[in-house]
């Protein structure tokens, strides 16, 4: 038995998740999830039936693990060697941005997206405050970072450049020359390539089938 079961969709978030596995070289079996057929292992899971979802078969333990973000840093947590963890000094940017993306950029990119921006005395109370503040602050770091710990690639750069991915593919962020060259950095990475294509081959492949 494979070391995880990698609950996927191509469509989906589990993308993130995928390339994660890459990066870490993870020995992982995938399982391909429809949206109308639900795995019952999936659910056993994670009642949410929300991708990505892991399982790590490990110590004669199964350790399930949600939420993209807690993928991303749990692998990298158990995969120390791939030295994807943040150093002492890197913990802080390390966490900072990884719990900026999955919580107030998330939130600022699908509220503007179904069409709720806050008004001003909402900006107060709500966490990302608006869009445009939560874009500035994302681009005002990588105008003077390379990475989300300053010159290293971390496992936080998978989750905050998804973010970023996603965002400039979907026009869902602004194209920021900031935004651009963070992009250009962490798509030359060979897992990033790896992940990226076995998902674009299944994408075609299910839009072939119907
Ligand atoms: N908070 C979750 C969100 C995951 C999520 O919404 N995934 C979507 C696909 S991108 C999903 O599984 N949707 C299926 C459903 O809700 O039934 C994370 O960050 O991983």
């Amino acid at each position: 038995m494979a070391a995880f079961t990698f609950f996927y969709n191509p469509m989906s978030r589990a993308q993130i998740a995928r390339w994660a596995l890459h990066e870490v070289d993870a020995d992982y079996e995938p399982v391909l999830v429809r949206w109308d057929a639900k795995p019952a292992a999936l659910l056993a899971a994670n009642p949410m039936g929300k991708l990505p979802t892991i399982i790590h078969h490990h110590g004669g333990h199964d350790h399930v693990v949600s939420e993209a973000a807690a993928v991303c840093h749990y692998l990298a947590a158990v995969h120390p060697q791939a030295g994807l963890l943040p150093g002492e000094h890197e913990l802080a940017d390390y966490f900072r941005w990884l719990f900026f993306a999955a919580g107030p950029l998330e939130q600022a990119v699908t509220n503007k997206a179904y069409g709720w921006n806050p008004d001003e005395r909402q900006q107060v109370s709500v966490g990302f405050g608006s869009y445009e503040r939560t874009v500035d602050a994302l681009d005002q770091w990588f105008a003077g970072h390379h990475y989300v710990c300053g010159e290293r690639f971390t496992m936080a750069d998978v989750y905050v450049g998804s973010a970023v991915d996603w965002g400039l593919a979907f026009k869902t962020i602004p194209e920021r020359p900031a935004f651009a060259a963070y992009a250009e950095r962490f798509r030359a990475r060979e897992a990033y390539q790896a992940a990226k294509a076995i998902d674009n081959k299944l994408i075609e492949e299910m839009r072939a089938n119907g």
